[in-house]
């Protein structure tokens, strides 16, 4: 555990406001109990290659072939985290230059597809992403997007449902992998549906990658044609993205994120994916893995036996969505408030077959990796669950929320992690 503030010295003498903002985020972040399933906490080796030179650089191209001169140390650095990428999920090839998941997922489109043509995706109100195909965003926009959803009783993905929907739409890429499904994803499955109409392979793994990279969840990596992910989720890297695919299309994906979609990387950023990647690559990162499942599960349990519905009944990774309107008579909006006022960090969400709109719905998403990074373990989790179970009882209650995050702040002082 490093000393913060000592690292931002200059920056509190040059600009005190961005310095106060800073660390005012540091103690919220330190303060209370975070569960943005998508969100973890890097380690300060990680901090600190963000913070550092290669900020400063151009380096359009790639290893060895670049459009500016001076590119020697960051292709060391480059050819480092693709080389760690690679041996982490057994890939053939990985781009290491997506700025975020989105465009990461628009590279491969605009790699594998003309404008116009089909794609499967998942609905984003049953756990999808907007980039998977919602009319709003580009991939709904640009392609042809035919949206699969969930089994209604199970809450689950419908591998039958899907193979058939296949068959009619005859789609180019299918696309797996999501940001608010549960469930183990069946990706043997997928791929043997793809190879039954001819599709591209696709996952987005965003959520899951660090739990892929060790084996708590099935890696499609190796047998997948292409595997996106963040690298800032349970993989615990910096905000990022990479692209993995087979050899076959590495020219093609290539292609798409430089020259077709974005100009020079953030070199820094790709310094701190390395390290990150090297974490991973640990043994550590093992038992850090298996005990987000762990921990998800413990607490999906403790709200349930508190009379929370949680979708699909359980969890098999990081992420759980609670069904907060049926348990308790409020909103999704609502629940994320009191939450926050209690100091507990969630966000709302849409489940399967939601009545209620995105903005307002019906459940709330929560998740492990942070608090798992903290070290909390089952134990600590039903703790959490308490806190929540009484924030969402006195939800409209502004003492009693601002009593239960004194205790949030005095539960969490006992796990520490930036000073
Ligand atoms: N916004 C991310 C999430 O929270 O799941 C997905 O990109």
């Amino acid at each position: 555990m490093a000393d913060y503030e000592m690292h931002l010295d200059s920056l509190k003498q040059r600009d005190s406001k961005i310095f106060d903002a800073i660390i005012a985020e540091k103690n919220r972040q330190m303060d209370g109990i975070e569960l943005i399933p998508s969100e973890n906490l890097v380690s300060q080796a990680v901090l600190e290659a963000l913070g550092s030179v290669p900020t400063n650089k151009y380096s359009e191209g790639y290893p060895g072939k670049r459009y500016y001169g001076g590119n020697e140390f960051i292709d060391v650095i480059e050819t480092l985290a693709i080389d760690r990428a690679k041996k982490l999920f057994g890939a053939d090839h990985v781009n290491v230059q997506p700025l975020s998941g989105s465009p990461a997922n628009m590279a491969v489109y605009f790699a594998m597809m003309e404008l116009g043509e089909t794609f499967m995706g998942l609905k984003l109100t049953e756990g999808g992403h907007l980039t998977h195909g919602h009319p709003v965003n580009f991939s709904g926009r640009n392609y042809k997007c035919v949206q699969y959803g969930l089994d209604r009783e199970t809450e689950m993905l419908d591998y039958d449902a899907i193979e058939k929907q296949a068959r009619v739409s005859k789609p180019k890429i299918i696309l797996s992998g999501y940001t608010a499904y549960p469930r183990t994803i069946d990706f043997k499955r997928f791929r043997e549906i793809c190879d039954s109409v001819g599709a591209f392979c696709m996952a987005d793994i965003a959520h899951i990658a660090g739990l892929c990279a060790v084996g708590v969840h099935e890696n499609p990596v190796p047998y997948f044609d292409a595997v996106t992910t963040t690298t800032h989720k349970t993989l615990r890297g910096p905000r990022g993205a990479i692209i993995m695919c087979k050899q076959e299309f590495a020219e093609k994906i290539d292609k798409a994120v430089f020259p077709g979609l974005q100009g020079g990387p953030h070199d820094n950023t790709t310094a701190a994916k390395a390290v990150a990647f090297g974490e991973a690559l640990e043994p550590s990162f093992k038992d850090y893995a298996e005990q987000i499942v762990k921990n998800a599960r413990a607490l999906s349990d403790s709200l349930a036996e508190k009379g929370l519905r949680i979708v699909s009944g359980g969890t098999d990774n990081h992420l759980l969505l609670v069904d907060v309107f049926k348990s308790k008579g409020i909103t999704g909006m609502e629940a994320e408030s009191a939450l926050e006022k209690a100091g507990i960090y969630c966000n709302k969400n849409t489940i399967p077959f939601d009545e209620r709109s995105p903005w307002n719905p019906s459940g709330i998403r929560i998740g492990s990796p942070v608090m798992t990074t903290r070290g909390m373990k089952e134990s600590e989790m039903k703790q959490v669950a308490e806190f929540i179970a009484k924030a969402l009882d006195k939800h409209d209650n502004e003492t009693e929320l601002a009593s239960i995050k004194k205790g949030v702040k005095e539960f969490c002082s006992g796990f520490p992690f930036y000073k």
